[in-house]
Formats: structure tokens, sequence, C-alpha cells
């Protein structure tokens, strides 16, 4: 619509603006409707806009109606030259009511190997070919508008989609294969579209808004990214580039290239898992990844992409790959092509990234509760709620996360596939922290290293008891507790706690330091640990009994 990305601008956050933090084009942007239309062209829209930004509909429409049918045939005949856009419901098409026997066969469909390979998944997949189905008869339905309207021999017809299939958790809303490699037909009389071919050289859809303008004979704006896909001496794209930031209230940033046969992904949230809380946590397809993930029933391959360690950056050879179940960063063998790449993104976003602070905090306040679509765990939302009993986490995210958050207990368990960390820090040469859903995961390179938890306000005297450590190690660790009391210098150190080498998580504990309320809240918690070089330390909860 803009004819940039959305981070030049700063509409990359979806459903942005509806609160009280609004959004305006730059000065001097127009969107590709307006352009047009004031080029003397009548311009429409039916069916969804969306937009993320606050943009002036009467400027950019001439007609708007909020359902996709029926096509105004008559108006659009008497109003020529026109450019109108008509959002069909692709994937989101109903079909319930599909008759039986045009209904796709679960039995007959192949589930991508990136899903569980179950009934349930199969089902998903053939209602998807069923949607699609339904989705081609629409488009069937306006070709046939416009025939018998006498507009089919001068009007130009492009189809293309947003996003992948609508319940595969790795399409839509998701920077992968998946999400992003849409289909994409045009269809429209010679000259403006040569004869029927099939391309396969790299579009961005940038490049349907330059080439509209073009065809349009409108003057193509400097801020345009996108180029005209019929040039002469055509230009093949070396690589297209896409962004993801929040989606609904799930808060996440990455940033990827496809090039003709590498996708080069960077995840700058690796503090959160890949399938994290979000607007689809109620649908049977995400609570069957979840369970089979709780009861250890999901291939080791799929507890990776799902709920394993975020990585920081991704390659895939998709012509080899196109699921993107290898991640080829890594591989010395690719070591020249992740370095082309890595510079390849670094290239497009030099150009203007929007995204790389934080969300004003009225914005998040508005996103992060009362949304129909969820509540927020991110940490981001931490910033504009209150921590009514020091434990570090703030009420909301306590109650999302099934806490007490009146209890004032110290009590971290990283079960929330939204905030893996749970505020927690590692020295530098430990790495990312957060390991799988549910736990804490780093080697202990040089053997010390230590964690560090700050932001508390406890009480000592609601924690009285026992410290209980619940991990695993692939060697013997040493674990020294401290806390830092408010008013004191000196952290007073908890009996060390010795994790024995072992697969599974075990318990160890030691008795919490006597404390009265003269002595100060607990302020920040460390844990140091000693362990020869290279071992691997899993944390699953520490609490106080
Ligand atoms: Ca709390
Ligand atoms: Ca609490
Ligand atoms: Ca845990």
């Amino acid at each position: 619509m803009g004819g940039q990305n959305q981070i030049r601008f700063g509409a990359h956050e979806h459903r942005s603006s509806r609160g009280p933090a609004k959004i305006y084009l730059p000065s001097g942007m127009k969107l590709l409707p307006q352009l047009i239309k004031e080029s003397g062209y009548f311009t429409f829209n039916l069916g969804k806009d969306d937009y993320n930004f606050i943009w002036d509909h009467e400027a950019t429409y001439s007609l708007q109606q909020k359902r996709r049918s029926p096509v105004p045939w008559d108006q659009l005949k008497a109003s020529q030259p026109f450019f109108g856009q008509i959002q069909t419901a692709g994937g989101k098409f109903p079909t319930q009511n599909f008759p039986a026997d045009r209904k796709v066969d679960p039995a007959s469909v192949t589930v991508p190997p990136d899903y569980p390979q179950n009934q349930l998944y199969r089902e998903v997949v053939a209602q998807h070919y069923d949607a699609i189905r339904a989705d081609d008869e629409f488009i069937g339905s306006v070709l046939d508008g416009l025939k018998q309207a006498g507009l089919a021999d001068n009007t130009i017809v492009v189809y293309f989609g947003d996003h992948g299939a609508n319940n595969l958790v790795r399409h839509k809303q998701m920077p992968t294969e998946g999400g992003l490699h849409v289909p994409f037909i045009i269809a429209g009389p010679d000259p403006w579209v040569p004869a029927p071919s099939v391309r396969d050289d790299l579009v961005n859809l940038l490049d349907l808004s330059t080439t509209t303008l073009e065809w349009a004979g409108v003057t193509v704006p400097d801020w345009y990214e996108g180029q005209f896909l019929f040039d002469e001496v055509p230009v093949p794209h070396e690589y297209v580039a896409a962004a993801k930031d929040r989606l609904d209230h799930t808060i996440d940033r990455v940033r990827t290239i496809r090039t003709h046969r590498y996708r080069y992904t960077r995840n700058y949230k690796t503090d959160r898992i890949f399938l994290q809380p979000q607007y689809r946590d109620s649908k049977d397809y995400v609570k069957n990844l979840r369970e089979l993930y709780a009861t250890g029933k999901l291939s080791p391959k799929l507890t990776e992409i799902y709920f394993g360690e975020r990585p920081a950056e991704e390659l895939y050879d998709v012509i080899k790959d196109p699921n993107q179940l290898n991640n080829l960063v890594g591989d010395p063998k690719h070591a020249k092509e992740l370095n082309r790449h890595r510079e390849l993104l670094d290239d497009w976003l030099a150009k203007g990234d929007m995204g790389a602070g934080e969300e004003p905090h009225e914005e998040l306040a508005f996103q992060a509760d009362g949304q129909k679509w969820g509540r927020g765990v991110n940490p981001e939302y931490e910033v504009v709620r209150t921590d009514s009993d020091g434990d570090g986490l703030s009420d909301p995210w306590e109650k999302n996360n099934g806490r007490d958050p009146q209890d004032g207990k110290l009590l971290f368990t990283f079960d929330c596939g939204g905030w893996q960390t749970e505020g927690w820090q590692g020295d530098q040469e430990l790495g990312n922290i957060a390991g799988r859903l549910g736990f804490l995961n780093f080697v202990i390179a040089d053997g010390r290293g230590s964690l560090q938890r700050s932001g508390l306000n406890l009480d000592p005297r609601l924690n009285q008891g026992t410290f209980v450590l619940s991990a695993s190690a692939t060697d013997k660790v040493v674990a020294r507790v401290s806390l830092s009391l408010k008013g004191h210098d000196q952290p007073v150190q908890i009996p060390q706690l010795e994790i024995a080498a072992g697969k599974d998580c075990s318990e160890v504990s030691a008795p919490m330091p006597k404390l009265s309320v003269a002595d100060g809240v607990i302020e920040s918690l460390a844990v140091e640990f000693e362990s020869s070089p290279g071992t691997t330390v899993t944390i699953d909860a520490m609490e106080v009994r």
C-alpha cells in the first residue's frame, strides 16, 4: 500500500493505531490507491483494510465496501478507468458447509514434515485445500462478472496471497517459506501483460506496487522499493526481504531474506521460543502441539522448531529443504553463504529499520491486556505493569501464568514461552541462557559463570525455609546462591549446592538464612557456578519452600 517495506515508515507493528498511540504516514507519503485516484482513476476496496496507521479514507478510495461481494459491476462499468482490490477470504474461507462430496479426504493429503503426522493435522491440511477451492470458486465468480460487464478484455487481474495456510502455525504470521512464499498470478491483455508464462525469479509484492503505477502511467515516487516486473531488460532481484514484529499481543522481532537458493533469518528476541503464546492458543492444532511437547511425544525435530532455544540466526537451503528443517548456521560448508547473506540483510536494513526499539508505553499498555486476541506475556509488557508482591514478575503476568500475584514468594520456573528467562541474565560467556520451553540452559565454557536476577522487592519473612534448585548438568557443578539485601553492601550466602552429573533434573536444596524485616528486602539474587570446562547446565526451577 505504501510502496515501501513496513519497517521503513513505522508501520511494522500489527494492529497499531487502534489505541491512544497513533502512527501517521511520513509527510508527503501517499498510499498507492491515492496516487492512482489523483491521476483520474476510480479506486475501490471491497472487504477488509486493516492498515496499521492512520490514513485518509476519502483521498484513498472512491468507493469502500465492508463486504467483498457483491461486486458493484454497473458502477465499475460507468467509472472507468478503475483500480480496485477485492479481499478474498483465501485460507480463511469457512468450509463447514462445503458439500461433503467436494471436501478433500484427510487421508489423501500430505502433512508437511514440520508438523505432527497425525489425523488432526491431516484435517487441518485438508481443510486448507477446501478453503482454496472455495476461494477459487469466488475468483471464478469475479472473472465471470468481469466478462458479463464487458470489462474482461481491458482489465488486468492480479491474484496474490498475504500469507500461507491460515491454520498452520509455521505459515501465517511467520517469516518462513510457508508464510512468505505466496501465490502470485497476473492475467491481462497484451502488451500490459506478456504472453502466458511462468517465471521463477524472485518477486517481492512491493514490485506489484511499482508495476501497478507503471501500468497506470503514474510516476513512481522515489520512496518506492519495488521494481517494474515487465521492464524491457529485467534485472532479477538478488534477494527479497521481510520483517516480523509484534503480531496481535505477541512481541517478536525477525528479519529475513530469501535468495534464489537460501533463506537467511535473524531472530532478535532469543529469550522466547518460536511457538510463543499467541492468538491461536485455543485452537486444537496449537493445543495438540503443546500437549505432545508436554507429554514428551513430540519428535526431537519438532521440539527444536517449536519449543527449542530460539537460534539467533537461521540459514536453510530452501531448494533442498523448503520446509526449513535443517538450520545450516554452524555448518562450515555453508560459512561463505552465511556471510554473504548476513551482508545482504545488513544492506537491506541499512536503508532504515524503525523496529529497532520498543513501542511507546501507552501502546504497550493498550496491547498488553483486554484485547480479544489475548493477553501479553512478553517482558516488554512488564514496564507498564505492577508487581505487587516483589517477586520480579508483574501481577497480570503472574495471573496469565497461573501464579499467585500476592504470595511474595521467590519462584522461577521458566515455563512461559513468551519469556523463557523470567528476567534472569547470565554472564556474556554463557551466551543465550534461554533453553527449550520450561528450562534455562547454558554451557560453562571455562568452568565459571554466574546468573543474576535483579528487580526484586521480596519480604524476607515470606521467604523463610528452604531454597530449592531443580537442575541437571553434564558434569558435577557447584552452585553458590547469594541474596542482596536493601541497604547492605555484602550479599548473604546460602550454603552451597551440588548438582550431580545426570540427564534428568533433580532437586538440591539448602536452608534460607534467617532474616527479619529489619535486614531489608531481597533486591536481587545471584548464582555462581563452578564446574569442569564445557559443562552444560539445565535449570528447571528455583524457589523457596
Ligand atoms: Ca509478582
Ligand atoms: Ca507471586
Ligand atoms: Ca521449568
